[in-house]
């Protein structure tokens, strides 16, 4: 095995020798499974300090005969057991979701006579034309017995075989399944509504209408290359370098991204995102938290060229493990190329008859992946002027009920919207949380929350036109804990606390948030406990390298209290230390009939601009983009 780099992620080799150390450990007797296995990154200051590094691997082991749950840490360089630790599944949550829960809940609940008679009693006597969704539970206490290690189960229909099961929701009934004892312990059948009959196959031609012909190609060329280079996990581009990571939990990770050789982020990534339904019925505990619950890694799409990206494509591909911990190659799971981004300055001027144009590029890092209903498109844009772009796109299918239609008054439903006829989407939240460990021109940093403002009529202010900056200092945890305001056009500035630019003033980033709402589940609910990083637009918490997860460590049936609202407690000092930025982010989505059957991408994300890191625009080299392009 030859030497990787401490933030490269694991290999498949890695991950054997792993396994073979828990073996080895008798950790693996059957019928013990992985719910999660991945890297367990080295503190950052051995890897600033290209200290040797130890390769670790982290795994949480459920034996899915008892239920019992150990997260465990092996060393792969000094060949043992780190630890072991037997989880509380009260205090701490369960393991996430394994692969083969899918197949197993399927087969409990079709085999249960109490879900079996409610589905009779809908006129579904055969149930191979029926598909079961597992949700995750949440957790809700008494009555709902959720202690146990669980999910609920909704159903659909699904009378062809590539008929969209999505369109025809089964309403009023969940199956509650406990995943030790394998068996159906409760059903909920609240009401009977008609299962919605359109059918939402938008591959049938019928469904879709003939493909329109008034499409003519667009062909991306770059005929002397890409201007990125990729070494290994190693990519530069301009005056980009940056490493890529990727976890089967959180996804994409970026690593040591510099500018002009000048650190800007020691890691990025959105370590967890919470979709929250607003539908109180009987499905009231729908939310699902995707990366800590399902591991959005680890369903990361093969992406292919020409469909997926255009142009000059450089791919990586991703290894995650099953649920045996044996490794499993994800071909072209992620993607770097270079986009043309119109315009980067202009300008013709009057005086000195001037007229020059630039174009902005920008490298793209990305990755896709399907969870259940939904895809989800994780961007990383860099820009030759210093910027940095996250970007979401989110598409896939709807999750849907049935519409009552009639039984509210002018056929209105408050929680949903009517998309196909009888056919509800709920209303629901996508909460992205990112992990932002800023490193602006090194570790001393801290955030200033910016507003503006005008200034009423006063003696300085005769006419009443003045603009001015209202800046506060977040100095410790406690203050950190911030809303976005779009009528102040907030914004939050990374600053260095020891280097300063031309103007003698703080090198810094600023990060340009979204104003979309944050979680708009009562505070007092059960899962506002859960999703406590989803209160607030912003967190800033001193670096902690066990401080990885926004909701926590063990998210599914976590009975809340963990992740950020546990890392602030201690109220640390955040002022010129070495500190993390938790950005909470995403739509309110109230589904349109546009976003049926299939949804046109829906964006969201956040940018992050250079302000006083550099002198002036570092862009003036810039050639134009062809010799007739210059004038003047
Ligand atoms: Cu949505």
């Amino acid at each position: 095995m030859s030497s990787p780099h401490p933030l490269d992620p694991a290999t498949a080799a890695e991950y054997l020798a792993g396994r073979d150390i828990m073996v080895a450990a008798g950790l693996l007797a059957e019928p013990v499974r992985f719910a999660y296995y991945g890297l367990e990154e080295p503190p950052k200051d051995d890897v600033l300090a290209e200290a040797p590094a130890e390769r670790r691997l982290r795994a949480f082991l459920v034996n899915t005969g008892t239920g019992e749950s150990t997260d465990v840490v092996v060393s792969l360089t000094h060949q043992k057991v780190i630890s072991a630790r037997t989880l509380q599944p009260g205090a701490d949550g369960q393991m996430p979701i394994l692969e083969s829960d899918f197949a197993a809940v399927d087969e409990i609940t079709k085999a249960d006579p109490g879900w079996r008679a409610a589905m009779a009693r809908r006129g579904y006597d055969d149930v191979s034309k029926i598909r079961t969704a597992p949700i995750t539970a949440g957790a809700f206490g008494p009555p709902d017995d959720d202690r146990r290690r669980m999910v609920r189960v909704l159903a659909f229909v699904q009378a062809r075989e590539h008929d969209l099961a999505w369109a025809h929701p089964i309403d009023g009934v969940a199956a509650y399944v406990d995943l030790v004892e394998k068996k159906v312990f409760k059903v909920t059948d609240e009401f009977e509504l008609p299962v919605p009959e359109e059918s939402g196959d938008y591959d049938d031609e019928a469904v879709r209408g003939p493909h329109r012909t008034t499409l003519r190609p667009i062909e991306i060329t770059q005929p002397e290359g890409p201007s990125f280079t990729l070494d290994g996990h190693a990519l530069r581009w301009q005056d980009w370098s940056m490493r890529i990571g990727f976890d089967a939990r959180e996804g994409l990770t970026l690593h040591q991204v510099n500018v002009d050789g000048r650190p800007v982020l020691y890691r990025a990534s959105i370590p967890e995102m919470v979709v929250p339904y607003g539908d109180p019925k009987f499905r009231y505990w729908q939310a699902y938290f995707d990366t800590g619950e399902y591991l959005v890694g680890k369903w990361a799409n093969s992406l292919e060229l020409g469909c997926d990206c255009l142009g000059e494509i450089a791919y990586l591909d991703a290894t995650v493990t099953d649920d045996t911990g044996q490794p499993r190659t994800i071909p072209n799971a992620i993607c770097v190329h270079e986009e043309d981004f119109g315009i980067l300055w202009k300008h013709t001027d009057i005086f000195n008859g001037s007229a020059q144009s630039r174009r902005q590029r920008r490298l793209v890092v990305s990755y896709f992946t399907t969870v259940g209903n939904y895809d989800y498109g994780f961007y990383w844009y860099f820009y030759l002027d210093g910027t940095i772009e996250c970007e979401i796109k989110a598409t896939g299918v709807l999750f849907t009920s049935a519409h009552p239609g009639p039984a509210y008054p002018d056929g209105a439903h408050p929680y949903a919207t009517e998309v196909a006829p009888g056919l509800a989407a709920p209303f629901h939240q996508h909460l992205f949380s990112a992990r932002l460990d800023m490193t602006v021109d090194g570790l001393a940093n801290a955030v200033e929350e910016v507003d503006v403002s005008g200034l009423p009529i006063g003696p300085d202010n005769p006419y009443g036109n003045a603009i001015v900056q209202k800046v506060t200092r977040l100095a410790r945890e406690s203050q950190a804990g911030r809303r976005a305001d779009g009528s102040r056009g907030r914004t939050w500035r990374i600053i260095n606390t020891e280097r300063t630019n031309r103007f003698a003033r703080p090198t810094s980033y600023t990060l340009y948030p979204e104003s979309a709402p944050v979680l708009l589940a009562d505070p007092d609910s059960p899962l506002a406990a859960r999703a406590g990083f989803a209160a607030n637009h912003l967190w800033v918490t001193r670096y902690d390298p066990d401080q990885r997860w926004p909701a926590g460590d063990f998210v599914n049936q976590n009975p809340g209290g963990a992740g950020i609202p546990a890392f602030i407690a201690g109220d640390r000092d955040i002022d010129g230390a070495d500190i993390v930025l938790w950005h909470t982010f995403g739509p309110t989505h109230i589904p349109r009939p546009e976003d049926w059957p299939v949804m046109p991408v829906a964006r969201c994300g956040f940018v992050l601009k250079p302000t006083g890191f550099f002198d002036r625009n570092p862009t003036l080299d810039v050639p134009p983009p062809g010799p007739h392009c210059s004038q003047g």
